[in-house]
């Protein structure tokens, strides 16, 4: 392939995952990875440190790998977004927007992940709907809500090829769990590996839409491979895999750590777990460019356990 891929947020849950399925897809020299305060020292491809904030430094980056294709990945999640509301919006839009405007400048094709966190608790909570009512009470869902409005206009305004997915809660091992609110999985998994007990945050009857990493990365790989003229939303696709409460995951993973030890203790990131979907209707990505998932809870929570167990050792 001429042009190379940059991603950014390289060395956060999703890049960390998706860099190495790029390479295999495309060859590790057709992938820069950019990182800023957390690259990892065993990166063994391209790595450019760089703050995603600095419009320069990444038109820089661009010009000198001849960059055609950038996944943004770069976000603040739930948790750190009502911490910090104000650094959570300059790093959410204001990065977003350098990358669009950058898309434009260079005719690059973009891959920009929204979240279920767009939704609010004005939204069906049920099977809910690609289109439907947005009013998330999250900085973080204002922030994905906003980027998904500047998706859509910079296609419409500028053809930009910028394409889009609302993640579910994403379930993966290789990173612990970082500030969002479906990282409780996370936390319930290294600590039930580890052999300590765990303090849910959420009640154990929550229930939420989940996807295993390699599901999420098949899609966001997926969904760059169609043909523009499939991708028929430009703001954000409606991605889902399985729904489960804390309830079930703790009980799955006890069917690989019988020794599993956890006490419910819901706190404020209840309020924004209350305020998201249980299921989401995904079927307009399955007619439009083909999606479908393939890991359910066993799989997931066997894969998870035996890999993390694997890493540990
Ligand atoms: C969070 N894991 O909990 C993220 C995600 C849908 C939630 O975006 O903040």
């Amino acid at each position: 392939m001429s042009k190379k891929i940059l991603v950014t947020g390289a060395f956060g849950q999703i890049g960390s995952e998706l860099v190495p399925a790029l390479y295999k897809e495309y060859g590790k020299d057709n992938v820069v990875a950019m990182g800023h305060s957390n690259i990892s020292s065993d990166s063994y491809g391209i790595v450019e440190k760089a703050d995603a904030k600095d419009k320069d430094a990444v038109l820089q980056i661009i010009k000198k790998y001849d960059i055609g294709i950038i996944y943004h990945l770069v976000s603040l999640l739930s948790v750190i977004g009502e911490k910090d509301p104000k650094v959570t919006w300059d790093i959410n839009v204001n990065g977003l927007k350098n990358i669009l405007e950058l898309g434009v400048e260079f005719g690059l094709q973009i891959f920009w992940p929204s979240s279920i966190a767009a939704f609010g608790p004005t939204t069906p909570r049920e099977n809910t709907p690609q289109e439907t009512i947005l009013e998330p009470t999250t900085m973080y869902g204002v922030t994905k809500v906003t980027g998904e409005n500047l998706c859509r206009y910079f296609n419409l305004k500028y053809n930009l090829d910028v394409r889009s997915v609302r993640y579910p809660g994403i379930l993966s091992w290789k990173t612990p769990p970082s500030a969002g609110t479906t990282e409780y999985t996370i936390a319930m998994l290294y600590d039930g590996v580890q052999g300590r007990e765990n303090t849910c945050w959420l009640s154990s009857e929550t229930m939420l839409p989940m996807m295993y990493v390699d599901d999420a990365i098949k899609a966001t790989i997926d969904i760059m491979k169609a043909t523009s003229s499939e991708i028929k939303i430009r703001g954000s696709y409606n991605l889902a895999a399985i729904s489960f409460t804390a309830g079930e995951w703790e009980k799955a993973l006890r069917k690989n750590i019988p020794n599993l030890k956890v006490v419910y203790k819901p706190d404020e990131r209840q309020k924004i777990a209350d305020s998201w979907p249980k299921s989401i209707d995904d079927s307009r990505a399955r007619e439009d460019w083909g999606w479908k998932h393939e890991y359910d809870l066993t799989k997931i929570t066997r894969l998870m356990v035996e890999n993390l167990r694997k890493a540990q050792l």
